[in-house]
């Protein structure tokens, strides 16, 4: 999945579960489910409020277990606000802020700009219209701001609940705006927290798995660095930006992706549309798949490669908090499988040898690496943020945060103290966009799509665990007691669930967790996936499709 980058840079955690879970007053957890998806980070935030009184402020269209831990007796508050409207909760929380004169006035003047077009946005949701919007009520509107602004400092931590909009980046900005007007920034304690969910999202994003950079966010269209990167390399780059995964797909369908290379994803049950998605891998000519077991894409591949799981390989995986991480081979590979670097180093070797294409061995390694330390050497050379890193520090027990600047550099757990990356924090001036596909009288309610705890994304692995298939061994979707009432449906009725793209039959779970005219529903089993029904807008400049909104009618069966 792609990166979201701000005016910070790259869209990782500012500072360290350490410091937050210790050190904040208070959080602020928008869009994340965080005691489900990030177990152990969010019982560490379970703790800081019922040990150290830190005070919680969860805003979630669903009633997630965290907001049991944020209600006004531990000082905190849970916001049920409507799906799609966090930048008008946000701006009526800021306005709120502004206008107590709560702001940080010291650090607005000495370390951001653009503070005065922005404050003009404000003006636009005053507190009663972002109620009305929102469908908070106005007192706890002006509870919460008190709760933020009073606290410092105020970390806010957020998931994919912000982010899988198609104003993902523009929920993000206005993030960065709120912890700039409290001068929440560069501290212990603070800071703008993306919790990202892959083990190493953080890493691929960091070596260049997105199409606008080379390793360490170096851009593909500055000649400097693509001359840097042709002297390393040995061969002639390309300066164009190229697709993201939520463009590659569909662009197989009229031939302008012809061949794809497919490691470690699963795209028939992750990626929206899934009808859709099938039709275009139909039509891709060439599919390799690199996977650990056969999954739901299999079936398009033309050669499939085994690789190896995490136990079964040597090297480092890099967390949401910028932290690089060895992770040590526990057992030989299986059978016939390889670590996933030596089949596509082997790949390369053939490619060179065929002489089909510019591709001559680099006069770094000629991809002839004997472990997986010689590729983080390669790296620490090319990649100023990485250029202390290596296998020996972490060896050693060095515990390193990127940027990582040289061999006698400590690493950076805490970004942004004193400076930005690009000097100045830029405030920038957002407004509210409706998401693309609200409710209609046709597909009158909303789903809201997401995960369990029991499950991993398309559920190639754990639904082959038996322990978690005796706890969760069919798909649930979470709807209101008044809905259910209004659809004869109690807890185990089939319900359909149907939207503009497909249909799916699914057990219902009888809950208040989700709001009246929603209902919740995940993408862990094949049959009952709700990528049957999602649909690929997608945000402008991210390219991360609205999972998180679709209009569906749901009927009994
Ligand atoms: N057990 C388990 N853990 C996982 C994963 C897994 O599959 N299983 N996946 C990992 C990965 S890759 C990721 S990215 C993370 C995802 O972690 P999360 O983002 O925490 O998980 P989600 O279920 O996608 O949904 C996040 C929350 O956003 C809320 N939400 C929905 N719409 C809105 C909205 O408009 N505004 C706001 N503010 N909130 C909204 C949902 O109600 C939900 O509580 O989890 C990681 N951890
Ligand atoms: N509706 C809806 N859809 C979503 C989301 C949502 O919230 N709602 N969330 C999105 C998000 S945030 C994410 S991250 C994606 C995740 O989507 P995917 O990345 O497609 O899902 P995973 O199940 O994490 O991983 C895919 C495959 O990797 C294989 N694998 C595991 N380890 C290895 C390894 O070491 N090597 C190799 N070669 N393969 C391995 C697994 O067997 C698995 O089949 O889903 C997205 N899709
Ligand atoms: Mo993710």
């Amino acid at each position: 999945m792609v990166g979201l980058t701000t005016s910070f840079g790259s869209g990782a955690m500012s500072n360290s579960m350490d410091d937050v879970a210790e050190k904040a007053a208070a959080f602020f957890v928008i869009g994340s489910n965080t005691t489900e998806q990030h177990p152990v980070f969010g019982s560490r935030l379970r703790q800081a409020v019922l040990r150290r009184g830190a005070k919680l402020v969860v805003a979630d269209p669903r009633r997630i277990d965290l907001a049991d831990f944020a209600k006004p007796a531990y000082g905190g508050l849970y916001l049920r606000h409507r799906p799609g409207t966090d930048i008008v909760l946000l701006i009526g929380l800021m306005h709120i802020i502004l206008h107590n004169g709560w702001e940080d006035k010291n650090f607005i003047a000495g370390r951001t700009e653009g503070y005065e077009e922005f404050a003009a946005t404000i003006e636009h949701y005053p507190p009663e219209k972002a109620s009305e919007i929102t469908g908070v009520p106005l007192e706890q509107l002006y509870q919460a701001a008190e709760i933020l602004a009073l606290n410092k400092p105020m970390a806010v931590i957020w998931a994919m609940g912000i982010t899988q909009h198609i104003v993902g980046v523009r929920n993000v900005m206005s993030l960065a705006n709120l912890q700039m007007l409290l001068g929440n920034m560069g501290m212990e304690g603070g800071g703008v927290n993306p919790l990202r969910g892959q083990n190493n999202v953080q890493g691929a994003c960091d070596m260049g798995g997105l199409p606008n950079v080379y390793p360490g966010y170096q851009n593909v269209t500055s000649e400097e660095t693509r001359l840097k990167f042709e002297a390393a390399w040995g061969v002639s780059l390309p300066d164009k930006v190229g697709l993201t995964l939520t463009e590659m797909i569909p662009a197989c369908e009229d031939g302008r992706v012809r061949a794809l290379y497919i490691l470690g994803e699963d795209p028939v049950m992750s990626d929206p549309n899934t009808s859709h998605i099938r039709h275009c891998l139909e039509r891709c000519e060439f599919l390799v798949l690199q996977e650990i077991f056969p999954s739901e894409t299999s079936a398009y591949a033309d050669i499939l490669l085994p690789g190896v799981s995490f136990a079964e390989k040597t090297g480092t995986f890099t967390s949401t908090e910028r932290r690089i991480q060895m992770c040590r081979k526990a057992i030989e590979p299986l059978g016939e499988t390889r670590p996933d670097w030596q089949i596509t180093t082997e790949i390369a070797k053939r490619i060179i040898a065929l002489g089909e294409r510019d591709m001559r061995p680099a006069p770094h390694s000629g991809w002839d690496y004997n472990d997986t330390s010689d590729i983080m050497s390669e790296i620490s050379a090319v990649t100023p943020s990485y250029a202390g890193v290596s296998h020996a520090r972490l060896e050693a027990g060095e515990r390193l945060q990127w940027p990582v600047k040289g061999p006698d550099h400590p690493g950076t757990p805490v970004l942004h103290v004193g400076q930005f990356t690009r000097g100045k924090g830029k405030f920038a001036p957002i407004d509210h966009i409706p998401p693309a596909e609200l409710p209609d009288d046709e597909f009158p309610v909303l789903l809201s799509t997401g995960r369990v705890l029991y499950h991993w994304h398309g559920g190639q692995m754990t639904r082959r665990a038996k322990g978690l298939m005796g706890v969760y061994g069919r798909a649930l979707v979470e709807v209101n007691p008044e809905d259910a009432a209004r659809w004869n449906a109690k807890d185990g009725t089939h319900l359909r669930v149907t939207s503009r793209r497909g249909s799916i039959e699914v057990e219902a779970w009888v809950t208040d967790r989700v709001p009246p005219g929603m209902v919740f529903a995940n993408f862990h089993f094949p049959e009952t996936s709700a990528n049957i029904l999602t649909h690929a807008s997608l945000d402008p400049v991210a390219k991360i499709p609205e999972y998180k909104i679709v209009a569906v009618r749901v009927e009994a069966v």
